[in-house]
């Protein structure tokens, strides 16, 4: 690598705390793809987009205090990393999960700015949440939290300014309650949020949209790169959240077979395909751990986490033809890979954010494995979000069919201009180049021409 670009890493790196290692994974990665576009054309290092864009625009922290069912009283953090909006407002989730930090929300943050720029629809990149654990509360304990993080960050946020959305632990009920109680503080009824329940002005299709819209860039890509599509095979997907089980969901409606799904506790392994219907019960209306699956299907494996030896996990040692990582970060490691390359999987796709360690990248790619980067991959989500937007500001309901073949021609055109960037920059196959030069050029001509 060019002495130059490594350069620029360490000094990026300089002198942070641990908390920064997710957020520097993420730049590094891009910084090593953008070195060919940098050197082609010296504007960017002139205009020093790179030193710009990997700072925040700015960063809110703010004490959430709120009373659970109890009375005993709660503290939690909140945050809203407002990283870039060079493209359009503020956009991207908010995760509540007790492992949320300023380095967490800064990764995502600097992902979703790439992310949204390939979508090709006006949105900015922005990431936030809190360290509050909505597993194990109450419906009215999950509201009071609620209800007092948007005191805070109503201050920041508005349709033509920021719009958060959900990421982990945040989904409809979340959303609902973070908007009922934008509505009260503003008296304003606007789309200030994506991913609200269809009755009062969500999307049809948003639920749905991540897990889609991977498997709409896969068939894509492997189209593309002239291998079999995924009807009939084989295929493992992690996570049983909103993004995995509507990988599922799409993977089965066009044939494939998923054999596979985990939580923070266990993996499912159910050869003859898992049963949707049940993971939903389990994991939407009971917010149950997958170890109940085994109750109903005796003959599906459930294997708890600590029965898998470190740095391995079970999911990917299941053979198969495609592999979507659709749970957390650094979920898939070079051990993984190696076990996923050995039983000679075809492709893998990020449905979650950065769920593949740097070194499992390398190994898929070395091996010419069709690797489907997560802001390529998972980007439907956000681009459906952007679709709630427009609906909202034009006070209009689009069926369906209307979200479902706009998000699959955006998939489509994603994959295709990523696929195509990578060829223009003579790394041709490799989508995760294609990806971060396609998704950097786009913001990066912006903010040259907005000034600095
Ligand atoms: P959910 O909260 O709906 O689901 C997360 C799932 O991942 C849960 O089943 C959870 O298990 C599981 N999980 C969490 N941590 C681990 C772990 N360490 N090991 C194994 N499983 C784990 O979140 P989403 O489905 O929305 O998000 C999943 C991923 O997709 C995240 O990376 C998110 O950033 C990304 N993403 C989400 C989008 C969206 O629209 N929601 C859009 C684009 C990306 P448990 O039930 O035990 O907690
Ligand atoms: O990571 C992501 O793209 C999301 N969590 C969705 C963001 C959004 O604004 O819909």
């Amino acid at each position: 690598m060019n002495q130059n670009t490594t350069d620029k890493v360490k000094r990026f790196e300089k002198g942070d705390c641990a908390e920064n290692k997710v957020f520097y994974q993420a730049m590094e990665e891009v910084i090593y793809s953008i070195a060919p576009l940098l050197e082609s054309d010296p504007k960017y290092a002139r205009y020093a987009i790179l030193d710009r864009l990997v700072v925040p625009d700015r960063i809110i922290k703010f004490k959430v205090t709120w009373m659970d069912d109890s009375q005993n009283i709660q503290v939690n953090t909140g945050y809203r990393v407002q990283f870039n909006n060079a493209l359009g407002p503020y956009k991207g989730g908010l995760r509540f999960h007790p492992s949320v930090n300023e380095g967490i929300l800064k990764f995502l943050g600097f992902e979703q700015i790439l992310k949204n720029s390939l979508t090709g629809l006006p949105i900015g990149g922005a990431k936030g949440g809190s360290d509050f654990d909505p597993k194990g509360k109450s419906d009215f304990e999950v509201m009071k939290f609620c209800s007092s993080f948007m005191t805070e960050l109503h201050k920041y946020i508005g349709p033509r300014m920021d719009v958060p959305a959900g990421d982990i632990g945040v989904g409809a009920r979340e959303i609902g309650y973070l908007f009922g109680e934008y509505k009260k503080i503003t008296s304003t009824y606007e789309g200030v949020l994506t991913g609200k329940p269809f009755v009062f002005g969500g999307s049809l299709m948003r639920p749905e949209a991540t897990g889609y819209g991977t498997i709409y860039f896969t068939e894509k890509m492997l189209e593309i790169e002239g291998k079999e599509p995924l009807e009939g095979k084989i295929c493992t997907v992690s996570g049983a959240g909103n993004v995995a089980l509507h990988a599922i969901e799409k993977l089965q409606q066009i044939g494939a077979i998923a054999v596979s799904c985990t939580d923070s506790k266990g993996t499912i392994y159910d050869s003859r395909g898992v049963d949707l219907c049940l993971l939903k019960e389990l994991k939407l209306e009971r917010r149950a751990s997958l170890e109940e699956y085994v109750k109903s299907h005796p003959e599906a494996q459930y294997i708890p986490i600590e029965e898998y030896p470190e740095g391995a996990h079970a999911v990917w040692d299941i053979p198969c033809y495609a592999a979507f990582p659709c749970a957390t970060q650094n979920e898939l490691t070079d051990i993984d890979a190696q076990n996923l390359i050995v039983n000679g999987c075809v492709s893998v796709s990020e449905g979650a954010n950065m769920p593949s360690t740097p070194k499992a990248i390398n190994d898929f790619l070395s091996h010419k494995v069709c690797f489907a980067p997560a802001k390529a991959a998972n980007a439907g989500g956000v681009a459906v979000s952007e679709f709630e937007m427009s609906q909202n500001a034009a006070m209009a309901k689009w069926s369906f069919e209307e979200v479902d073949e706009k998000l699959k021609i955006t998939m489509q055109q994603i994959c295709t201009r990523v696929a195509l960037t990578a060829k223009d920059y003579g790394v041709e196959g490799n989508y995760v180049d294609g990806a971060n030069i396609a998704g950097f050029k786009k913001v990066a001509d912006a903010m040259i021409a907005e000034g600095i």
